[in-house]
């Protein structure tokens, strides 16, 4: 992988969070780690992984009392010679170990994400675990660290680097033959590759085809309330949420812009948004309200529609365009409503049909996000280079010319090494040397 960033610098960072805490951590990365602690805790020979003691230093000026740890190379975060230093949480502490750390040599402060890319580049992780990491951090959400935590410890890494494995024999297979064109590749191992190939891609397509319940799990599922003005969309947010998050009135009409408000259901992140009143109007500002209201509904995941029948009108026009199978319908005041048919009957004002409506959304969460046996897929980068990957493969069952259909096989599995972020040329030379003797 290259880098643009320099490699031979010492890197530094606050790595707990930012503001005033019991304890910072600093972490510090690179072949001169060891001279922060020579230099600002008088260690000169610290002991690997273990909790130092220290009175940090610069010059005679005295900064903290803290907890040094010394990670030699290359069993550390990022595979270089790391040292942590914990010190007390303030700003002033901070400021002035930093300041210490800045006047090293070669010391320089990290970029942002450099520990992990140092980790990535040094072969401690590749960058689905990376990027697992950086989920973890931002999981908001039990499912979420759950998903976060499996993709970490390599699940998807393994599924893309097995799948690659494969075609990166077969590729090699193909590859001995055309240094030997004397030689006919045996039918039988035609078919053989034929067979794999085929079995990817119907593996790669399962995977694909998992209606994005790993993306919606990491983004938010999103929830659209629509229907006409008065139906009681902004109440029902406002009851969903239990807070004031929209203004209701009787006013149709009331709500322009869509508001949204962020929830943990069961460990499931879900995006609420209450949206303008459909209907036919000449006035500037709600038209936009109501474009708006119809793209926040084609972008969400399920739509909530709401229908009020005490009134006539109906929204029906406006949602023509949406996927039926993402349609809720429901039926809002029902405590006005004598005649009641079959269907899904809610009032916000009485709270009647809220838990069952509660029981029918975590009940869509669970089918649409559960996390199951085999991780899912959890970004569009994968999806992109998959589908590569899948195209690829296509051309390369249908390729008679052998050095073409290596061709095909070579670029499916770098689709496939770009997700991981590893390099493939020597790894392919391994497996020719290895399986295939060639100059034999
Ligand atoms: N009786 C009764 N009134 C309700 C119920 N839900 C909402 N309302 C009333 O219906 C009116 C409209 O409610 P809102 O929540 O503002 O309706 P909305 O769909 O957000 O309307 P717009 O923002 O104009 O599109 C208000 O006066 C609410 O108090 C209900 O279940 N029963
Ligand atoms: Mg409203």
């Amino acid at each position: 992988m290259e880098s643009a960033y320099n490699m031979t610098d010492t890197i530094y960072a606050l790595s707990s969070g930012h503001g005033i805490g019991g304890v910072a951590v600093i972490r510090i990365s690179g072949k001169n780690a060891i001279k922060a602690l020579q230099k600002l805790a008088g260690l000169q020979a610290p002991k690997n992984r273990y909790a130092h003691y220290v009175c940090l230093k610069n010059g005679n000026r005295i900064l903290d009392h803290s907890l040094a740890l010394y990670f030699k190379a290359p069993n550390s975060f990022t595979g270089e010679d790391v040292v942590e230093l914990q010190i007390h949480g303030g700003r002033a502490v901070l400021n002035s170990v930093m300041q210490a750390l800045s006047i090293l040599p070669d010391f320089r402060p990290a970029e942002a994400g450099e520990f992990s890319r140092r980790a990535v580049i040094n072969g401690k992780m590749d960058l689905t675990e990376a990027e697992g990491l950086m989920d973890l951090i931002h999981a908001t959400t039990e499912q979420q660290q759950a998903q976060a935590l499996r993709q970490m410890d390599g699940d998807l890494a393994k599924l893309y680097e097995e799948w690659r494995a494969h075609l990166v024999h077969d590729m090699a297979y193909l590859e001995a033959f055309i240094d030997f064109p004397e030689e006919d590749i045996p039918p039988e191992k035609q078919d053989e590759i034929k067979t794999h190939i085929q079995s990817l891609i119907s593996q790669i397509e399962a995977h694909l085809n998992d209606e994005k319940r790993g993306q919606k799990l990491r983004e938010g599922f999103q929830i659209a309330l629509v229907g006409v003005p008065n139906a009681g969309k902004s109440s029902l947010i406002n009851a969903l949420t239990k807070k004031e998050v929209a203004i209701v009135s009787t006013t149709a009409g009331t709500t322009r812009d869509v508001v949204e408000a962020y929830l943990d259901v069961d460990g499931f992140p879900v995006i609420l948004a209450d949206t303008a009143g459909l209907r036919e109007t000449g006035e500037e500002i709600e038209q936009e309200g109501i474009r708006r209201a119809v793209k926040k509904a084609a972008e969400a995941d399920l739509i909530i529609h709401l229908i009020d029948q005490t009134q006539p009108t109906s929204s029906d026009s406006f949602l023509k365009d949406l996927p039926t199978d993402k349609i809720l319908t429901v039926y809002n005041k029902a405590d006005l409503i004598t005649n009641a048919q079959n269907g899904f009957y809610i009032s916000t004002k009485t709270g009647q049909g809220i838990p069952e409506l509660w029981k029918k959304i975590k009940s869509i969460l669970q089918a649409q996000m559960g996390i199951g046996q085999t991780m899912a897929l959890t970004r569009e980068r994968y999806r992109v280079a998959l589908n590569e990957c899948v195209a690829q493969l296509s051309q390369a069952l249908n390729q008679p010319e052998i050095e073409l259909k290596a061709e095909n096989l070579r670029l499916a599995a770098r689709a496939l090494g770009r997700i991981t972020g590893r390099v493939e040329a020597d790894e392919l030379l391994d497996v020719i040397f290895r399986d295939f003797c060639i100059g034999k």
